[in-house]
């Protein structure tokens, strides 16, 4: 059997999640507009005849403002120990501070590395020549694969230039029949966190946790009830989540339902409370409880 081992790495809102959830033809990372949407490392498995490949997703890189932006900085770094290639996620433009920095860090790995230059749609074909020259003089990469993930363009070619790196190995190192290492209770929590980032604005999104409570089928049909509770950092925050006569929360909640019955193929039940608990961020104890990392 051939595996391998590929770290999705880069700045924030570059797209690696998307990247992702195109190769597998599922979506098991969450997607939002706003930075700093993925939190903690997810693996997504791509499974093929006699192939394996382990994706590892990860938090994107950013200047931390709290020790909650520390600790997924930090998982990100980790992601690249045990990885046998690099995916180096990055908008088709001129790369900048954040770029040459994640570039130094891939330098000091020694690990081969793919560079995808995403979001082409959203850039004239002439220019993406220019970022693939100004690129290619800052580091020596195993290929550069631009893409829009969004469309579906060019990943294909990202995973031919994947199956290049595989190597031989005894045995599968994920189940065959799973397309992700995590949870269903994981992945439905997530996705209440997905539309909580998707309704929400400036910082009320960004202060947001979503703890399960209860995840239990019920014996007496298909239907699956999920208890969780929205953390969030402030009373008036509280406000906004919940909105004039609970109409944000009714609509953060129908969105995530109706996602979770898709995930799940049933039907689901879910409740969402909604909890203060101030400055959740700086507070180890709480980010750990409140985070699978
Ligand atoms: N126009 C365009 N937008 C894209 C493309 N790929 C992703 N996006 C958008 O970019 C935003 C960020 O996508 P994510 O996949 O969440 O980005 P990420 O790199 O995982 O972000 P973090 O988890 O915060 O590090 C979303 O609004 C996506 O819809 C693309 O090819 N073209
Ligand atoms: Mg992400």
């Amino acid at each position: 059997m051939k595996t391998a081992f590929v770290s999705i790495i880069g700045r924030t809102n570059v797209g690696k999640s998307t990247l992702l959830n195109a190769i597998l033809g599922e979506k098991i990372s969450i997607i939002s507009d706003k930075p700093q949407t993925t939190r903690s490392r997810i693996v997504g498995v791509y499974n093929a005849d006699d192939i394996q490949i382990a994706f590892l997703d990860t938090p994107g890189f950013h200047k931390p403002e709290n020790k909650l932006g520390s600790k997924m900085i930090e998982v990100a770094e980790e992601s690249m120990d045990d990885a046998d290639l690099l995916l180096f996620v990055a908008e088709c433009r001129l790369p900048g501070g954040t770029e040459r920095e994640v570039l130094r860090r891939i330098a000091d790995s020694d690990i081969p590395c793919i560079l995808v230059l995403n979001k082409i749609d959203k850039v004239r074909k002439d220019d993406i020549l220019k970022v693939i020259a100004a690129y290619a003089e800052l580091h020596n990469f195993a290929s550069v694969v631009p893409i829009s993930a969004l469309q579906r363009d060019g990943v294909k070619i990202v995973l031919d230039e994947i199956l290049k790196f595989t190597t031989d190995s005894e045995i599968a190192y994920y189940p065959t029949d799973s397309a992700t290492d995590r949870s269903e209770r994981y992945l439905a929590t997530e996705l209440v966190r997905e539309k909580l980032l998707r309704n929400l604005r400036e910082e009320v999104p960004h202060g947001t946790a979503v703890e399960p409570i209860l995840f239990r089928d019920r014996e007496d049909g298909n239907l699956t009830e999920i208890y969780v509770n929205i953390i969030c950092e402030r009373e008036s925050h509280k406000g906004i989540i919940i909105g004039k006569q609970g109409t944000m929360l009714k609509k953060i909640a129908t969105e995530a339902r109706s996602e979770i019955e898709n995930l799940l193929g049933r039907k689901v039940y879910l409740e969402c409370r909604v909890k203060v608990r101030e400055d959740w961020r700086n507070n180890d104890s709480l980010i750990n409880e409140y985070n699978e990392f």
